[in-house]
C-alpha cells in the first residue's frame, strides 16, 4: 500500500497515523499537489491528497474512505467505538475535527493561493468563525466533566479515530493560524494536542515535508 502526499496535509496525516495505529504497512511517497502536480497526476490525474495506492494499484481519495478501507483490512482491529451510542459520539467529534479542519485549509488557501488584491474579506470571516465554533465545541468536549472525553483518551491503547483526528486537526491550525488557535483561546486543547504530538505514531509522521517514518523522529 502506498500514502501519496505531503505531511504538511492534515488528511494525509491523519491516514499516516491511523495505518500504523491499525498495523497496516505503508510506503509514504511526499508528492505535491502543488510543486509537483505532473508527479502527481501520473499517478492520481485527479491529484487529491492523500491518495492511497492499494496493493492492487486502485487509488482511493478521501482520508475518511481510506480509513474506512484500512479498518476492513485490520479487522478486528479498529480504531472506532463499537457500541453505538459511543460510535454517534466518536462520529459527532470526527465530523467537527473534520469541519475546523476543512476551515484551516480554506483559510490557507485564501492567503496562499489567490493574489493579495482578490482576498475576499466576508469569505474569509465566514470560514473563520465556522472554524472557532468547530474548535469551541472541540474544547468543551476535552472538559474533565464531558460524557466525549473518554474518546480523546492519548492513554497508551486507547487513542481512537476521534483523538488522532483532532489532534491532527489542532496541530495544523496552531502551524497555520497561530494567531487564531492558540493556548489563550484554547488551553485544553493546546496542552492536549502537545501531548499527541510526542506520540510515537505522531512522531513518525511529524507535519511537514519528511517521509514517514520521518527521520531523526
Ligand atoms: N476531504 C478530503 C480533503 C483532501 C484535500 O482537500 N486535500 C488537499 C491537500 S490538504 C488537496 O488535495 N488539495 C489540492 C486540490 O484539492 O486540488 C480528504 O479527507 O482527504
Amino acid at each position: 500500500m502506498q500514502l501519496i502526499g505531503m505531511l504538511d496535509s492534515p488528511y494525509v496525516r491523519r491516514v499516516a497515523i491511523s495505518l500504523q495505529l491499525l498495523q497496516l504497512p505503508f510506503e509514504h511517497r511526499s508528492v505535491s499537489v502543488f510543486r509537483g502536480f505532473e508527479q502527481f497526476r501520473q499517478i492520481n490525474p485527479v491529484v487529491k491528497a492523500p491518495t492511497l495506492l492499494c496493493d492492487d494499484g486502485t487509488p482511493l481519495m478521501d482520508s475518511t474512505l481510506m480509513l474506512e478501507y484500512a479498518e476492513a483490512l485490520a479487522a478486528p482491529r479498529s480504531l472506532m467505538p463499537a457500541a453505538l451510542p459511543e460510535r454517534q459520539q466518536a462520529l459527532h467529534l470526527i465530523g467537527l475535527a473534520l469541519a475546523a479542519t476543512e476551515k484551516s485549509v480554506q483559510i490557507v488557501y485564501e492567503h496562499g493561493i489567490r493574489p493579495a488584491e482578490k482576498v475576499h474579506a466576508p469569505w474569509l470571516e465566514r470560514v473563520t468563525g465556522q472554524m472557532h465554533s468547530a474548535f469551541g465545541l472541540l474544547e468543551a468536549a476535552l472538559a474533565p466533566q464531558s460524557p466525549q472525553a473518554p474518546l480523546l483518551s492519548l492513554a497508551s491503547g486507547e487513542l481512537q479515530q476521534a483523538g488522532i483526528t483532532l489532534a491532527v486537526a489542532v496541530h495544523f491550525a496552531q502551524q497555520m493560524q497561530p494567531e487564531q488557535i492558540n493556548a489563550v483561546r484554547y488551553p485544553r486543547l493546546s496542552a492536549w494536542s502537545a501531548q499527541a504530538e510526542q506520540l510515537p505514531a505522531f512522531r513518525a509522521a511529524a507535519h511537514g515535508e519528511g517521509v514517514y517514518p520521518v527521520q531523526g523522529a
